[in-house]
């Protein structure tokens, strides 16, 4: 047995642990009950400040939406340790008891937003005595932003040529707050760009057939060089449709030893740049009609 003494101002001193390195733990008592923890080392008592925290990484990084988590470990040599609470400035903390001290602690926060700055989240533990209560520890907490997803809806399959291709852009960001601007619709069928767009909405008509690649990206208002998605992409194969309203005219008159005129007519569907070209074929109605027609006929092609 040893005297420890106590420490200045208090009446009593009472030993709760002893460890390997021979300092030993325990609690002072003032006279008006007021009780603080002592370390006692080398035959000198002095003030234990408890509980005390400590981070293992003083940064934790997250995206925005994602969990940010840090760890660290607490002890009270003094108190019962389930009386310790343990809070954060920021998210949320919670502590185990499991094993020998120091215990272990788990932060966790999921942010919707990144954060410009390098914000400092502090954990503090509260031993619940009347002083020295309060231990507290920090760590640097950075939040970056995620980019945004996009998508192409209502992309068809295939379409007939001249049929307008009406597309919007559907947009999903982790930052829950995000707000999305600058659309860049391109639209290429081979090496030729037909068609460009920096709306939410997008139209565009497809004059021939083939087919047509549309890509899109979009940005959301995180800082450059973050905000930028990767670009979403869709085919749509666009089919030719024949000329309508063919006609070769008529009905025609021709007198033997005469010359006529034959009118044709035909147009491709609204929307269509393709050009017509016509091919003319005349007989007498009665096959093979090769050499039944008179050698005054002059008939092929016209564009
Ligand atoms: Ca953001
Ligand atoms: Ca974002
Ligand atoms: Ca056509």
């Amino acid at each position: 047995m040893k005297d420890l003494g106590t420490l200045p101002g208090y009446v009593s001193s009472q030993a709760t642990a002893i460890d390997n390195q021979g300092r030993v733990f325990g609690i002072a008592e003032k006279s008006d009950g007021t009780r603080t923890a002592f370390v006692w080392q080398n035959g000198v008592m002095s003030e234990w400040f408890n509980p005390a925290t400590q981070t293992v990484a003083n940064v934790a990084i997250a995206n925005e939406g994602t969990e940010a988590k840090n760890t660290g470990t607490w002890s009270d040599v003094a108190a019962d340790k389930p009386n310790v609470m343990l809070t954060a400035s920021l998210g949320t903390v919670t502590k185990s008891t499991d094993g020998m001290a120091p215990w272990g602690w788990t932060w966790s926060y999921t942010p919707e937003n990144d954060i410009p700055t390098l914000v400092t989240v502090t954990i503090t533990a509260n031993d619940g005595e009347p002083d020295h209560n309060l231990s507290t520890v920090t760590f640097q907490l950075a939040v970056r932003n995620a980019p945004p997803t996009v998508i192409i809806q209502n992309a068809p399959g295939t379409v007939p040529q001249g049929t307008q291709v009406r597309l919007s852009a559907l947009v999903s960001d982790p930052g829950t707050h995000d707000t999305f601007s600058n659309y860049q619709w391109t639209v290429t069928c081979g090496a030729q760009q037909i068609a460009t767009g920096q709306t939410a909405d997008f139209a565009f008509t497809p004059a021939r057939a083939g087919e047509y690649h549309v890509s899109l990206t979009v940005d959301d208002n995180g800082p450059a060089g973050t905000n930028h998605s990767a670009p979403a992409t869709a085919i749509v194969l666009v089919t030719n449709v024949f000329p309508q309203g063919v006609s070769a005219g008529g009905p025609y008159l021709l007198l033997e030893g005469g010359s006529l005129h034959l009118a044709a007519a035909a147009h491709e569907p609204d929307g269509s740049d393709d050009t017509i070209y016509y091919r003319w074929v005349v007989n007498d109605n009665e096959l093979p009609a090769t050499g039944r027609c008179s050698a005054g006929f002059a008939f092929g092609e016209r564009i």
